[in-house]
């Protein structure tokens, strides 16, 4: 098996896949691309196994490279390209990659050139590569990194088989229609936006509106065309801070799903009254796909993710594994066929983050109702999800201890309004506040860094000895509501 094939054994060549802002790609010339880029890939030297790590702006030539690695056997490896050149060094040295495909050659690295116009050394008209190579269930087909409560990104593994088994379950329980079009406005470098989203379009053989980035006024005018929306809370809330959004603009819409971080109750309900749909809310994680769902045809409950999603057991943990009674909250433990196949080279990790009969630790904390449904109550760690994309605070306080004068820093999120959570750091020493600007910029993402600084004389502690972020939490005040 491999998950090209069955992601694109079916599809109709001529058809329309992508539609992007200066034209059409049907699913033939995606599959096309796929060979040419995988002949240039193998001529690189990439083989069976081997990583690609890809830092690339979103376009129909980075669908058809994702689709290349998986014809080839290799491993894709997507990075957020707003990554700084100390992050990308990190996973280039963590995953060991045959090649970087980038816009710009990369140290030390064979770097294959892919411009956002299909320029550039990787695409070469004379090589070609159109067979498919065989794998099995559990060969890898992508890793994708994710931190833990150290801060250190971890490479998962995940699997042909356990992203071919997701993809067809939520292709099931959402009720794709042959006719569906999705609008995809998500970056296409997490789960979200590559596998749950752009699967779903593949089995289905849909057409997507495949739109650069989320810009209300932009999503505003493709919503019409479609029929499936995909997104982070903070595309509603930003449709619902537009006065111009409303029943007009959702007339063939058939389903909008929302994931990544939780969406406010007060959202929820502003966008059934704006214009009568309710979203679909749904939980998922890098490590494990999507997990639970709340239901196409039954109730959707405000504030929580509905039931686990089929095939997965699902059970709400103590401190020692046990299974704990409906209502009380615990840590969230999974079990089921679409979870990953571990972290790349850390066997240690891997085997701490199961427990001893098998159930992964998700890391957030959660409660089930008498019926299965399962609501989430925050994180069991400090983790900061701010507008969809997760920030460790580990991370982002070992970047600011670098800087001369700071003793320490506590990173905590902060409530705000448009992307949930914004990171704000609270720093100990004698430096200047842009001191601490000017090297989070240097070496963090931008959506890591710290929107507000505010110094301290001392980090609270308790008496074990341990930061207390809840007091730090609580001194930033209620983002308010738009709407
Ligand atoms: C951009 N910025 C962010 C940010 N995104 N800052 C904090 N959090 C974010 N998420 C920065 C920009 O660099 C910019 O910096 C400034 O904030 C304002 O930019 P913007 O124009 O408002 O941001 P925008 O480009 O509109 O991006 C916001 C967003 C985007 C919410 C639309 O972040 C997004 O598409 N998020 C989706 C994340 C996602 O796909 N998550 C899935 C993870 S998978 P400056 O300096 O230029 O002002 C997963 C599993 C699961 O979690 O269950 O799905
Ligand atoms: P990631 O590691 O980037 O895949 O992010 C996964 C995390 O996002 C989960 O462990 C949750 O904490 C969070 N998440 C995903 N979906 C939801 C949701 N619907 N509600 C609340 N949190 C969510």
């Amino acid at each position: 098996m491999n998950l090209f094939s069955a992601l694109t054994d079916h599809l109709a060549p001529a058809d329309v896949f992508l539609e992007t802002s200066d034209r059409l790609w049907t699913f033939g010339d995606i599959v096309e691309l796929s060979s040419v880029i995988g002949g240039g890939l193998v001529a690189a030297g990439v083989g069976a196994g081997d990583r690609v790590v890809v830092v690339l702006e979103k376009s129909a030539y980075a669908v058809a490279l994702y689709l290349a690695c998986l014809r080839i056997g290799a491993i894709f490896v997507p990075l957020n390209p707003a990554y700084t050149a100390s992050e990308i060094s990190y996973f280039v040295g963590d995953a060991k990659p045959a090649v970087v495909v980038a816009t710009e050659p990369w140290p030390d690295m064979t770097t294959l050139i892919l411009n956002r116009n299909g320029s550039g050394t990787l695409l070469q008209a004379d090589h070609r590569f159109d067979t498919v190579v065989d794998r099995t269930p559990t060969d890898i087909a992508a890793l994708l990194y994710t931190s833990g409560t150290t801060g250190e990104p971890k490479g998962a593994m995940l699997t042909h088989g356990c992203l071919l088994e997701n993809a067809r379950t939520l292709f099931e329980i959402w009720q794709w229609q042959p006719d569906d079009v999705l609008l995809h406005a998500l970056p296409i470098f997490h789960v979200h936006g590559l596998f749950v989203a752009l699967h779903c379009a593949l089995l289905g053989g849909s057409r997507v509106v495949f739109l650069d980035r989320f810009d209300s006024d932009t999503v505003r005018d493709f919503l019409p065309s479609a029929t499936v929306m995909m997104g982070v809370p903070t595309y509603y809330t930003r449709l619902l801070t537009n006065p111009a959004f409303g029943p007009s603009d959702c007339v063939n819409m058939r389903l909008f799903i929302s994931g990544s971080a939780p969406l406010s109750e007060a959202a929820f309900f502003a966008f059934r009254s704006r214009t009568g749909h309710t979203i679909l809310e749904r939980y998922g994680m890098t490590e494990a796909g999507m997990i639970c769902s709340n239901p196409y045809d039954g109730e959707r409950l405000a504030g929580t993710v509905g039931f686990p999603l089929p095939r997965y057991l699902l059970r709400v943990a103590d401190g020692h594994d046990q299974a704990l009674p409906a209502g009380e909250v615990g840590i969230l433990q999974i079990q089921g066929p679409s979870l990953f196949g571990g972290y790349w080279k850390r066997p240690e990790q891997t085997a701490e983050s199961f427990t001893s009969d098998g159930y992964f630790r998700t890391g957030d904390l959660a409660r089930s109702d008498t019926d299965g449904r399962i609501s989430l109550l925050g994180r069991s760690h400090d983790l900061i999800v701010t507008g969809g994309f997760n920030v460790y605070p580990k991370e982002v306080e070992r970047v600011l201890n670098e800087v001369p004068g700071v003793v320490e820093s506590a990173v905590v999120g902060a409530p705000d309004a448009d992307l949930g959570e914004i990171p704000v750091a609270f720093v100990v020493g004698d430096c200047e506040e842009a001191a601490l600007r000017t090297h989070a910029d240097r070496h963090l993402a931008r959506y890591k860094q710290p929107r507000r600084y505010e110094f301290l004389d001392a980090i609270p502690r308790n008496a074990m000895g341990k930061v207390q972020k809840s007091h730090l939490r609580s001194r930033e005040s209620d983002p308010g509501m738009f709407f």
